[in-house]
């Protein structure tokens, strides 16, 4: 800490003129944030270095992630450093704004939930003083930025993140591994990305690798004058890493995915292995004794062979190194449905990494030695997530429920056989990000209030219960307002459409899919308009509807869930008659610095995919510990959640995994529709062209009332929770006129929030899974 904030700004200054030859007025935000972000890496420079060799010798643990969604870095790591207040008054002095850095692109090198979960645990981890590194892919790409077009149709762009340059890592070219592939070799090169702790001098390292070639150019084919075979193997090496998979939920092989997976995997073992040399010698016997791995999913179980495979090739026998392996890895699954699951047929695989097929057959045919009745290949597939329990340590899920379901459902066998592997984690998210960088307003309250620093103490939240009164809901109701303006400000800059800050923000912001259930969402508002319009809800509180997703740019189901959305908020928003009541909006592009807008401004948390789908979610969290109410079934970490905060305290409707699965194969969603004439309605509006209409929308129709010949109908039970769900949205809307009574559920909601910090979650593992201390210097 104590770091000196006017040398920062003076060699920011200095970084400008050399660099760009600008002075800081002059300075585009592109240059500044490139500038200030060199300022900043010089900065902290001596706290990195040390922060490494203090842990040397020490246990350690990492993090094996294919996504790391870490959204903008340039706030979060001022306000980590404790300087991001003292940093703008400096500026706004020289007549700078920082808040132009709102233009700086989002890193997106994630999808959603698992990629920011990575996220979060390494910002926990370094503020936690635990010696955490993770690794990862440096893809050029990220995730796309998404528009809509005039049929509210979802447009993908891409998203060159670094074209203006990345100031937050830096390139190590002295630690580049080669993988080999049986056609080519290609250079992984680390880009080292500082994670800057809250609270301590401690700096975390994530190591993010891109593909690059042997040999950038071909001189033989250069010197034929045959200029684009030259490059050949320049853009063959450089594929690999060019783009993050936008992939959600739906499980699709890809040649090109397996090279990813292999070059996360066999790169960040080799630096493992050098490492390890460098602190321990070379008795490479005693290497889980000294590092842990967590794999992030089973999109880098190519991990486990690979490891076997480098200890043979150090001369070590096939059972000692599954005996590494097997205590040096552990597994964390974020998901049981089962069309989402890894798994590799086994010609694909050997074409691309044959070596690593040759070791999955021989743990294969361990398994079945052992455990007659288990299986890692079947019908000449291997199942990832199958390898990644029979070879690693502890094996969790990410919420209780969720936990639970593995064990009763997934991986029932293995449990049977493996009883004490499994473990439950539930999820958090960084209260740095997520409450002080995003509501400073509802911090510095709660700071007043409770006292000392919460931020890195979330149990300190639980001392809010008591003090819990009407002068305190008035404040923050007072504050909510205020959050709710600057995101009208937002929207109305963004999406051109103007909110009301007197409306009740409902909001639904997480990736676009079936399960997840924006299309019940959609139909109750749709419901809730036509009554509007026949004078129905006379006592309705206006409210504004508001969604952020993105679709799998292959999914067509959720793209016409999309369309459909816009165009209902289209109708709906242009109708005089109900413009004092309703209004919808799906912003475009939502991202984490979107989240971080909206977020802090909602009053009610739609939480509504099916008990027994969402391994956990974690936009509940945020929404939670800002304030908002959860209007939610006993999904995933809803129901720690309810919980917590107390069931009076949320709007939890729905039926239960239990009840879901008793009705799951007699229940006749199209016998709802003959009886309830309000969803009736709404659901026609999929076809009868009260809003434009379109094949994909019908066959949306057919889905929920017919099903296909592969499928039942409403395979995600919307009919049938449909009736509690707006009887929750409506009770929500009434109890929401009594503001101090409303008010004082959303503080009972924060105050609740503590179990619900990624530091927590991130202790857990380090005791139970990884046995890592602190490291403090
Ligand atoms: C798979 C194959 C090919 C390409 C991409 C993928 C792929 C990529 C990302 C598959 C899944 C994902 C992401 C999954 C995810 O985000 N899961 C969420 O994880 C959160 C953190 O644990 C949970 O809170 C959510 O409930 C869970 O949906």
């Amino acid at each position: 800490m104590s770091y000196n904030c006017t040398n920062i700004l003076k060699w920011t200054e200095a970084q400008l003129k050399y660099t760009y030859d600008v002075t800081l007025q002059e300075a585009t935000p592109q240059e500044l944030h490139e500038a200030l972000g060199e300022a900043v890496m010089m900065a902290i420079s001596d706290n990195w270095s040390s922060s490494k060799k203090a842990r040397l010798q020490q246990r350690k643990a990492y993090y094996f992630s294919a996504e790391y969604l870490i959204g903008r870095l340039v706030y979060s790591n001022l306000y980590n450093l404790g300087i991001l207040d003292e940093m703008k008054q400096l500026f706004a002095a020289q007549g700078v704004d920082l808040a132009v850095l709102e233009d700086i692109e989002d890193a997106a090198l994630g999808n959603g939930g698992l990629g920011r979960l990575a996220a979060c645990f390494l910002d926990s981890a370094a503020s936690c003083d635990l010696p955490l590194s993770g690794y990862g892919l440096r893809y050029k790409f990220g995730l796309f930025k998404q528009s809509f077009d005039e049929q509210g149709s979802q447009k993908e762009n891409a998203d060159d993140w670094s074209k203006y340059g990345d100031p937050w890592s830096y390139r190590r070219y002295n630690h580049t591994v080669k993988v080999k592939f049986p056609d080519h070799t290609v250079l992984a090169v680390p880009y080292d990305v500082p994670i800057i702790g809250y609270g301590t001098h401690n700096i975390n390292t994530l190591r993010l690798w891109q593909c690059e070639a042997e040999e950038e150019l071909d001189f033989n084919a250069f010197n034929d004058q045959d200029y684009l075979r030259a490059l050949d193997q320049k853009n063959k090496a450089e594929d690999i890493t060019r783009v993050l998979y936008p992939n959600d939920s739906t499980w699709e092989g890809k040649r090109l995915r397996i090279k990813q997976q292999y070059v996360l995997s066999s790169a960040s073992l080799q630096d493992m292995l050098r490492t390890f040399k460098t602190a321990h010698g070379n008795d490479l016997s005693r290497f889980a004794d000294y590092y842990a791995v967590q794999l992030n999913d089973t999109h880098p179980a190519m991990s486990i062979p690979e490891l076997i495979r480098l200890l043979m090739e150090e001369g070590m026998d096939f059972e000692q190194s599954f005996s590494i392996a097997q205590r040096t890895f552990s597994y964390t699954n974020h998901t049981v449905m089962s069309e989402a699951l890894e798994k590799w047929p086994l010609d694909l695989l050997g074409s691309v990494v044959p070596e690593i097929v040759d070791i999955i057959r021989r743990i294969d045919e361990k398994l079945k030695w052992e455990h007659p009745g288990l299986y890692i290949i079947k019908d000449n597939t291997a199942h990832m997530a199958n390898l990644s329990v029979y070879v690693s340590t502890y094996v969790n899920g990410v919420a209780e429920i969720h936990s639970q379901i593995l064990k009763d459902d997934l991986f029932r066998d293995w449990y049977q056989v493996f009883p004490d592997r499994f473990q439950n984690k539930t999820n958090g998210v960084t209260p740095r990000r997520w409450m002080g960088l995003c509501n400073p307003e509802l911090t510095q309250m709660l700071k007043y209030r409770i006292g000392g620093d919460f931020l890195k103490d979330l149990d300190k939240l639980a001392d809010l219960k008591p003090m819990i009164d009407d002068d305190m809901v008035r404040q923050f109701n007072a504050i909510k307002r205020q959050k709710k303006e600057q995101l009208c400000k937002v929207i109305a800059e963004k999406e051109d459409v103007q909110l009301n800050p007197d409306f009740i923000f409902d909001v639904q912001v997480k990736r676009l899919h079936e399960y997840k259930r924006q299309l019940m969402n959609a139909l109750s508002i749709v419901d809730i308009y036509f009554r509007l319009k026949n004078g129905e809800l006379p006592d309705f509180h206006p409210t504004v509807y508001i969604f952020g997703a993105k679709s799998a740019p292959g999914y067509a189901r959720a793209k016409a869930i999309i369309r459909y959305i816009n165009r209902i908020a289209k109708m709906i928003n242009n109708d005089p008659a109900v413009s004092d009541k309703l209004k919808v909006v799906f912003v475009q592009n939502y991202n984490c610095s979107y989240a971080e807008h909206i977020i802090p401004a909602a009053d009610i948390s739609e939480q509504i995919s099916p008990a027994g789908t969402e391994a956990s979610g974690t936009g509940n969290m945020k929404l939670m510990l800002n304030g908002a109410v959860t209007l939610g079934t006993l999904d995933g970490a809803n129901v720690e959640i309810a919980q917590e905060a107390g069931m009076e305290n949320e709007y939890i409707f729905g039926h239960t995994v239990e009840q879901i699965n008793a009705a799951k194969d007699s229940y006749y969603a199209r016998g709802i529709y003959d009886t309830d004439s309000h969803l009736h309605r709404a659901i026609d509006t999929l076809v009868d062209g009260t809003v434009p209409t379109d094949d994909a929308q019908k066959e949306l129709y057919h889905a929920l009332l017919d099903g296909a010949s592969w499928h039942k109908a409403d395979n995600y039970f919307v009919l049938l929770d449909y009736a509690s769900y707006m009887d929750a949205k409506l009770r929500v809307n009434h109890d929401y006129a009594d503001r101090l009574a409303f008010g004082r559920k959303c503080l009972e909601n924060i105050a609740s929030g503590s179990k619900f910090s990624s530091d927590r979650t991130i202790r857990q593992y380090a005791d139970e899974i990884w046995h890592i201390k602190p490291v403090r210097f």
